[in-house]
């Protein structure tokens, strides 16, 4: 708990048994809830997750893998049953520093911001700590998501976010686009939803972790979902037309 705030980390872990236990260990005390979704994976992942639980960790598992969207989104929807007013994301794969989590959270925690984005580009090593090829295409995919959104972000594959309950509910998790290129339906969805978005600079952290990200899933994948996001972006939330019709009850009653 950070001023009485009740702060949940989910973590998707897929085939992550070499790293899902440091993780685990590394996240820092004032979170109340870990949720760990495990998307199936087929090696020993939630052995070692089991492993390094304790009291505050809720271990799920997908019967079979949906991708990681699909397990944030099942990470989030425990999160909010279980009363957290504070959600950040945590890949199993050690690619987030635990020690930044205080800061990625602070602007859900003050009530600055609904929706809180990592940016790596505002590491001062990211030239030497990110592949170049992800640095390549961080930048352009970022260039088309801002694009097709309109928000300002520097880096839109960034999978360290933080949110408020109330922007969790309004982003509709359990439509979310299951695999890789999620966080640009998500982003579009904040577009949507008008959402007040921050970006706080993150360390680019690439180490012995195996991506899964697969050179079609930047040039096809990835291009989709962002180009969808045109529509997304510009559809006007269901609680703004009702809001927007509450008031023309207001006018015509005053009539
Ligand atoms: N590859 C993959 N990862 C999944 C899946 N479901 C959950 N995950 C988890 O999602 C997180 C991110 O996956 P990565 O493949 O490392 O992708 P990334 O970190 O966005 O991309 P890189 O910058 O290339 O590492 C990891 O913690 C995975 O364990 C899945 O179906 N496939
Ligand atoms: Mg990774």
């Amino acid at each position: 708990v950070l001023s009485g705030k009740r702060i949940a980390v989910v973590v998707p872990a897929f085939n992550e048994a070499a790293l899902i236990a440091e993780t685990l260990r590394g996240i820092p005390a004032f979170v109340d809830r870990i949720v760990v979704v495990d998307d199936a994976s087929v090696d020993d992942t939630l052995a070692h997750a089991e492993g390094a639980a304790c009291p505050r960790t809720e271990l799920l598992r997908h019967a079979e893998n949906r991708g990681v969207g699909a397990a944030i989104a099942t990470g989030i929807a425990d999160a909010l049953r279980n009363g957290a007013d504070v959600i950040a994301v945590m890949a199993g794969d050690g690619q987030m520093d635990p020690d930044e989590l205080a800061s990625v959270i602070a602007p859900i925690e003050s009530g600055a911001a609904d929706f809180v984005k990592g940016n790596r580009f505002l590491d001062p090593n990211v030239a030497r700590a990110m592949p170049w090829t992800r640095q390549l295409g961080n930048r352009v995919l970022s260039f088309f998501t801002r694009l097709a959104t309109g928000l300002a972000i520097d880096d839109a594959q960034c999978g360290y976010v933080a949110l408020s309950r109330d922007a969790a509910a309004r982003l509709a998790f359990d439509s979310l686009w299951p695999r890789y290129g999620y966080p640009n339906d998500l982003l579009a969805r904040v577009a949507r939803e008008r959402l007040r978005l921050t970006e706080i600079g993150v360390r680019a952290v690439y180490g012995s972790e195996r991506s899964g990200v697969r050179l079609r899933d930047a040039l096809f994948v990835v291009p989709w979902v962002i180009l969808r996001g045109l529509w997304t972006a510009a559809r006007r939330p269901v609680h703004t037309l009702d809001r927007a019709r509450g008031h023309r009850h207001d006018l015509l009653s005053d009539l």
